[in-house]
């Protein structure tokens, strides 16, 4: 592994145009429950991929932002984790070096803006920012829960507030989206870290940056839908696994 890990640091120092999907795994050593791990506790009796579609929400609206007001809480309360950090100052070096990496996140958490990344592409949108369901409007709710469920539009009588995420079925964001594909198109060096690669769009995209000629690398403890596609599969966790690579490309430059 410390071959495979040396490699992709020098790698890394010598890209310019670096892309980079995450996923849920990246959150996991800052106690954020993976997404197929969400379902524990209160939701044991719940499907994760069912809660998170437009139609549980217009059949039970209460469940559904009790369970997204709770995982909010839950990001409130976490930090970002040695794998955030190192994703963050990784970007930071390679804009000093002249190239740019574009982090396409599939997390909704927030912790790569709180680690410092600045190129983040949110792609599934995020807990913390909610819309009203009549205006579209957004607001950002305060550290504290809701008071009821589902919580009252403060832009409409008769409306009320959902969570600013991508449900299954729903499109992602224009912008999230024109991010990806400008990035995808010029990269030289694509990794993905923490994601079990079954979600589409951005489950495809190892494949279009590969087929591009980019060097394709996979950060994940366990395989994954991808391990078999990628040029270098790194087997471990990203918070101990990104700041080595990170001192793998430091030593190379
Ligand atoms: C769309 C927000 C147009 C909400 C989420 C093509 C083929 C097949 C299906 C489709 C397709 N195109 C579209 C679809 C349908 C669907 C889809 O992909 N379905 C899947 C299930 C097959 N996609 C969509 O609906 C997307 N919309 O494409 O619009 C369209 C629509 C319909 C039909 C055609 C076209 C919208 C998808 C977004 C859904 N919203 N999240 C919320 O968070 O509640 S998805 C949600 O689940 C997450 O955001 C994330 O994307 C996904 C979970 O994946 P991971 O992040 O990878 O997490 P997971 O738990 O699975 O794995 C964790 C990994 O971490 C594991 O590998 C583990 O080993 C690893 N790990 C653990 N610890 C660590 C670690 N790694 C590193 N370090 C550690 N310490």
């Amino acid at each position: 592994m410390d071959d495979a890990i040396q490699a992709v640091g020098e790698r890394l120092a010598q890209a310019r145009h670096v892309v980079v999907v995450t996923g849920a795994g990246v959150s996991a050593e800052s106690h954020i429950p993976t997404f197929r791990d969400t379902m524990h506790g209160l939701w044991a009796e719940f499907d994760a991929e069912k809660l998170a579609t437009p139609e549980a929400f217009a059949t039970d609206p209460e469940t559904v932002t009790r369970w997204y007001d709770w995982r909010r809480l839950g990001c409130l309360h976490a930090e970002p984790n040695p794998g955030h950090l190192a994703l963050a100052e990784i970007e930071r070096r390679i804009g000093d070096l002249g190239g740019k990496l574009t982090l396409l996140t599939q997390n909704v958490d927030g912790l790569h803006l709180r680690a410092g990344s600045r190129r983040v592409a949110e792609l599934h949108g995020s807990l913390h920012r909610w819309r009203c369901t009549k205006t579209g409007k957004e607001t950002r709710p305060g550290p504290e829960a809701f008071e009821t469920y589902p919580p009252p539009s403060p832009f409409a009588e008769d409306g009320m507030l959902r969570p600013s995420v991508v449900w299954f079925g729903e499109m992602l964001p224009e912008q999230a989206l024109r991010a990806a594909d400008e990035a995808l198109w010029s990269c030289d060096l694509f990794l993905s870290v923490g994601t079990s690669s079954l979600v589409h769009p951005s489950a495809g995209w190892v494949h279009l940056a590969s087929a591009r000629g980019a060097v394709t690398v996979e950060v994940n403890p366990e395989e994954t839908a991808i391990t078999g596609e990628v040029d270098w599969a790194l087997r471990g966790k990203s918070g101990e696994v990104m700041p080595r690579v990170l001192d793998a490309m430091l030593a190379s430059l």
